[in-house]
């Protein structure tokens, strides 16, 4: 009997987890006028159900970035790298620039987790590989093929916030630094406009070297810019609706 109370209750709990997970996707995805959830789902589950959650490549993605691509606004393009939070806070506030987590995609599976296990049919959202456990995991792929879709679609002038509390605020490992940046194209994108986001201990400032690093991976024809800005200038246009996007900084 306890057999089949511990068992039943496993069921439930995952069955739940399952459903839930489910659910939130569907949900946030219907925020977006005009989806196809539904469709959108099925071709997300295709690239990790049944497979070892290890062994998922970006290139799985690819049904389901074809199926919700992402369509930034050009000149609205906001690319970011260890600056989440500033980033985010601003984007929520002002109507001003666009990130990945704005698209479709981006919003739907910003902070959570998901994998699938090797003959099961289920989404697992707790026992998954973390980030750095196996570097084919779902969700990390996932954010690979979604990124380079972004910076695939990207036109105008795009901006970046980096950080600049800390020494390298372009990391070449980083998905701005391995992914996005490779992908801006001259054809597409007039510049690139990095706003180093800096506190009082200021770390790095735009003649950091790694920012050097950045203009060499850049496509030639891409004008680059460099703007140290204190964070709390952002945090205040952000509260300041009546300050015109481009005067914030
Ligand atoms: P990031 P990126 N463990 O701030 O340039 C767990 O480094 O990579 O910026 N989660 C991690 C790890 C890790 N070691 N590394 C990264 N992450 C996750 C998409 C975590 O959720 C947008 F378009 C962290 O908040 C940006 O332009 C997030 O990845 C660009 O890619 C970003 O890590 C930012 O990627």
């Amino acid at each position: 009997l306890v057999f089949v109370i511990v068992g039943v209750a496993l069921g439930v709990t995952l069955r739940h987890e399952n459903d839930t997970f489910q659910e939130t996707f569907i949900s946030r995805c219907e925020k977006f006028k005009g989806s196809d959830c539904q469709k959108i789902w099925r071709a997300f589950e295709q690239a990790y159900v049944g497979r070892d959650p290890c062994n998922v490549p970006m290139e799985e993605y690819n049904p389901l970035v074809a199926a919700a691509p992402p369509q930034p606004a050009c000149n609205r393009i906001m690319l970011w790298s260890k600056t989440k939070d500033v980033v985010h806070d601003f984007t929520e506030k002002r109507d001003c620039f666009g990130t990945l987590e704005d698209t479709l995609l981006g919003s739907v599976l910003d902070d959570l987790t998901w994998c699938g296990k090797e003959g099961s049919s289920e989404t697992f959202t707790t026992g998954c590989p973390g980030w750095t456990d196996c570097e084919k995991n779902p969700v990390r792929s996932f954010w690979y093929r979604a990124s380079a879709a972004f910076a695939d679609a990207a036109c105008g002038d795009v901006t970046a916030m980096l950080n600049g509390s800390i020494s390298t605020p372009f990391y070449p490992t980083s998905i701005f630094g391995s992914i996005e940046v490779k992908r801006l194209n001259s054809t597409r994108v007039k510049s690139l406009n990095v706003v180093l986001v800096t506190e009082q201990n200021e770390v790095a400032n735009c003649t950091n070297a790694s920012l050097k690093d950045l203009q060499k991976e850049l496509d030639k024809g891409i004008k680059y810019n460099c703007k140290e800005v204190e964070k709390s200038q952002i945090e205040e246009c952000a509260s300041d609706p009546q300050k015109p996007c481009g005067a914030c900084w």
